[in-house]
């Protein structure tokens, strides 16, 4: 397990003042200018030497990333950073603490990373039903404004800096980083086509970088104790610490963090007092958000929770929604939900995604209630297959891959329920 030493999130539970001088004891804001007088190559180099894998879902590497702003400006268009805080992927509840408690944590993230991308401002793009997450957030803002961390000559660097937060109205889809970069210029939120990706054409049509809130949090901690401190946490390609979010039939739920690539057995043991009614009784795990493949028990028991090792698995680490199912969850129905909310959010600007997310949860709740044809489950696995990868962005994919996951490995549940109903049916039909 973690040493408390060695977490990044000192007051992810709250336990302390999320406040400036607060912040300040626990060591944030700690000479920020001395890290930024480094130089913002030797940042990224920093960043991108710590292996940090973006803390959003898709894993893209953070350094890597910032390295495609421009370093000079072309045609006088600044440069943007974007923050996601719209976290909204069910089962992710993470960048929401991060927020409530740890704000300038994120604050000062924000201010090195855009110093070391070269971009303008900020803007941190805060889910709408986060009222009061978003309070603090702006009342964390003006703290570090009051201080002179922000703004003309920030924290003494030199460099001019605008940290703005923008809340967002409820929309799932303003995650996805273009539809967010639509709503921010005050457009109605659906994706871009991709290419260009921000890093080209973002915000305004400036070279913008949108990261998650994870990632840039980290970036200060990672530059105090250094990419090789970060490195001795998880294995090969999957660095660092990381933020796990666990909920459902566990004893105690919890956000909690460890190194990445900690066995799922453990992190389940030591942080959330291991899975309701005992280990037999685990069904399934969806380990990344909603949006990732489920696991059967005795796959994931033994599996490292990183990139890698969940992808081997079909699935993904995501965002580190750890949602555990326990042998009383009703599997078929819990997808159908799934699909439901895909359906809902669907922003229906391509016809996969707009028709296809309705026409899949439709038959989901065909084979929830067992009144569908045995020969609907493969017409169900063809049809998840014509909406994956023939969309402008991954909700399609989103809604497509947990329902795969399902026919995938609960099969013969499904089956059984189509079984039962016909049974039943033809019973009173004989009556
Ligand atoms: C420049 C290239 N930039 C890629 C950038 C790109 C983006 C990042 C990753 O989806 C996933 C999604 C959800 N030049 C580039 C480049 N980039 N190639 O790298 O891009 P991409 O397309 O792989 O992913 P994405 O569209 O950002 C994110 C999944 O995350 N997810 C959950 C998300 C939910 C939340 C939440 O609630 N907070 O994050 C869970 O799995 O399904 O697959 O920045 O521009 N050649
Ligand atoms: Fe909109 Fe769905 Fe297309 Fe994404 S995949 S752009 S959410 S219709």
């Amino acid at each position: 397990m973690l040493d408390d030493k060695d977490r990044i999130f000192t007051n992810v539970y709250g336990f302390q003042d999320w406040g400036i001088d607060a912040a300040i004891k626990r060591g944030d804001w700690d000479d920020t200018k001395a890290l930024m007088a480094r130089g913002q190559d030797a940042i990224i180099d920093e960043i991108k030497a710590s292996g940090l894998r973006g803390r959003g879902g898709a894993g893209f590497p953070t350094g890597m990333k910032w390295s495609f702003m421009p370093k000079e400006s072309k045609d006088g268009r600044p440069s943007f950073l974007v923050i996601n805080a719209d976290e909204s992927e069910p089962g992710s509840c993470k960048d929401r603490e991060i927020i409530r408690h740890d704000p300038h944590k994120l604050i000062e993230g924000a201010l090195i990373a855009g110093y070391a991308m070269r971009a303008r401002a900020a803007y941190i793009y805060i889910r709408g039903e986060f009222i009061r997450e978003a309070e603090t957030l702006f009342a964390a803002v003006a703290q570090a404004y009051d201080r002179g961390f922000l703004g003309k000559n920030a924290a003494g660097s030199g460099y001019d800096f605008d940290v703005f937060v923008h809340r967002g109205a409820g929309a799932y889809i303003c995650g996805e980083e273009t539809a967010m970069i639509e709503s921010l210029e005050g457009k109605k939120g659906q994706p871009r086509l991709k290419p260009p990706f921000p890093a080209g054409a973002g915000l305004y049509g400036c070279p913008t970088t949108v990261n998650n809130v994870e990632s840039i949090t980290v970036g200060p901690t990672i530059l105090r104790r250094g990419a090789s401190w970060f490195t001795q946490f998880g294995r090969d390609n999957n660095k660092g610490t990381k933020l796990f979010q666990i909920s459902g039939h566990v004893n105690k739920p919890c956000v909690v963090e460890d190194a990445m690539s900690v066995p799922f057995r453990e992190l389940i043991e030591k942080h959330a007092g291991g899975i309701r009614g005992g280990w037999d009784n685990l069904l399934a795990v969806i380990p990344g958000g909603s949006s990732v493949p489920l696991v059967p028990a005795a796959e994931i028991i033994d599996a490292p929770m990183d990139f890698d090792g969940l992808r081997a698995l079909g699935s993904g680490l995501g965002t580190a929604a750890v949602i555990v199912m326990d042998k009383s969850t009703d599997i078929v129905r819990a997808i159908s939900r799934l699909s439901y909310f895909y359906k809902h959010e669907s922003c229906g600007q391509c016809t996969p995604c707009r028709e296809g997310t309705g026409w899949m949860w439709r038959v989901m709740e065909r084979l929830r209630t067992g009144e569908a044809d045995i020969s609907e489950i493969d017409m169900l696995q063809e049809v998840t297959k014509q909406v994956e990868g023939h969309t402008i962005c991954a909700l399609g994919d989103a809604a497509a891959w947990p329902i795969q996951g399902l026919i995938r490995h609960f099969r013969p549940e499904i089956e059984r329920r189509i079984n039962v109903r016909r049974g039943s049916d033809l019973a009173v039909a004989a009556e």
